[in-house]
């Protein structure tokens, strides 16, 4: 498949409410676009990047660069012969995995439309609905966080998930567990401890959670393996696992027993799809996190959930919770037993709205044929 043009965008989405974590808040979204196209058709990938390097390493703009300097030019210079090649061509630049994920996922969207397939076939899944939570965000006080979680479990919503920090933990957890004492419940701390805080984490056991994620440092596996020896909480891995290495290793040494997967993190589907498959075969559950995606982001988690591997519900949720108005259509609905009914139409399964796209860009760089391959120094 040659791949004939690529264009970048970055658009601008406000969240309809500040969303908060351990290390940082934001309202406004800056969202990369990648579109592929060939023989008329276009393929369209998100880069989940955050607006600063406070979450991972990577932020919208390294992104771009990435994109511009070393990746497109690497895709467009050669002749996969399906997007499960794009790994190898992107593998010379290290790192990077959400500037990466972006193309190679929109050459996913490209290849199923290709073969008329959806994409959630074409990636080996066979569920024909997905089990959703939610990722709640760190509120100001107790009343409005129990006003929220009360609404999302009338929604239907199978598991909540609070954001914890230091002093926004215990307190917060126990209330929530006491008004509802048999709701699926856990609880993430995007890496706000260290070991040194075992202790205090080991408070957590009392309140019958799923799990507690990436309580550690983001780039951490063996001290989490410390910690979970020493906890009766699952640990569930997030920020620490960027590829299959990582996951292996993290299983092997018992630093976690479930695993978040999520695309941009670890790459792109081809990476997600492994990592789930070893996990599949081990008995460790796997489910699929969030990035506040707009819609495109959204489709694309909502295909990789339908594969063998993902048993857990999600943190993906309506398109209502975040967005206004998407960038798809329809918008990604929730039923009321919290699940998303998999799309059976071609590709992504949603029409992207690419005059509402238009609108909402900011910035946008063409890429076609010609351009430099990547070249390695020395
Ligand atoms: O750690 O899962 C996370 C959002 C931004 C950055 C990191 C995380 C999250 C979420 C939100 O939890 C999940 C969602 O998109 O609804
Ligand atoms: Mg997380």
């Amino acid at each position: 498949m040659k791949i004939e043009r690529v264009v970048l965008r970055e658009i601008r989405m406000r969240l309809r409410a500040p969303f908060e974590t351990s290390f940082g808040s934001v309202q406004d979204r800056r969202i990369l676009l990648a579109q592929v196209q060939s023989e008329g058709l276009s393929g369209w990938g998100e880069g989940t990047a955050m607006e600063g390097p406070f979450y991972n390493s990577e932020t919208i703009d390294t992104a771009w660069l990435m994109l511009r300097e070393y990746l497109v030019p690497a895709v467009l210079n050669a002749d996969p012969s399906g997007p499960d090649d794009i790994p190898k061509l992107l593998a010379p630049v290290r790192g990077n995995e959400m500037a990466k994920a972006a193309l190679e996922n929109a050459v996913w969207h490209l290849a199923s439309l290709m073969r008329n397939l959806p994409l959630s076939r074409l990636l080996g899944g066979t569920m024909s609905a997905i089990p959703c939570g939610v990722s709640l965000g760190i509120q100001a006080d107790i009343g409005r966080l129990l006003a929220l979680v009360e609404k999302e479990v009338a929604a239907g919503y199978q598991r909540i998930k609070l954001k914890i920090k230091p002093g926004k933990d215990l307190d917060v957890v126990r209330e929530v567990r006491k008004r509802f004492p048999k709701l699926r419940l856990s609880v993430d701390a995007n890496s706000a401890y260290s070991l040194a805080d075992t202790g205090h984490i080991k408070r957590l056991d009392e309140f019958q959670l799923l799990m507690v994620e990436q309580p550690l440092e983001w780039d951490d596996i063996y001290f989490h393996s410390r910690l979970q020896s020493q906890i009766a909480t699952a640990i569930c891995l997030d920020e620490s696992i960027r590829n299959l290495r990582h996951a292996s290793a993290a299983v092997e040494i018992g630093a976690c027993r479930v695993i978040n997967v999520k695309l941009g993190r670890v790459g792109g589907h081809t990476e997600a799809s492994r990592i789930q498959e070893y996990c599949a075969g081990r008995a460790i559950p796997v489910w699929c996190g969030g990035m506040i995606e707009s819609g495109i982001g959204r489709a694309h988690n909502i295909a990789m959930s339908t594969q063998k591997g993902f048993i857990w519900p999600g943190d993906v949720s309506a398109s209502q919770r975040y967005w206004d108005e998407e960038i798809i259509e329809p918008e990604v609905q929730v039923t009321a037993q919290g699940t998303i009914h998999v799309p059976t139409g071609a590709g992504l399964g949603y029409q992207v709205r690419e005059r509402r796209i238009r609108q909402l860009t900011v910035r946008e760089e063409s890429f076609s044929g010609r351009s430099a391959p990547i070249s390695v120094p020395g």
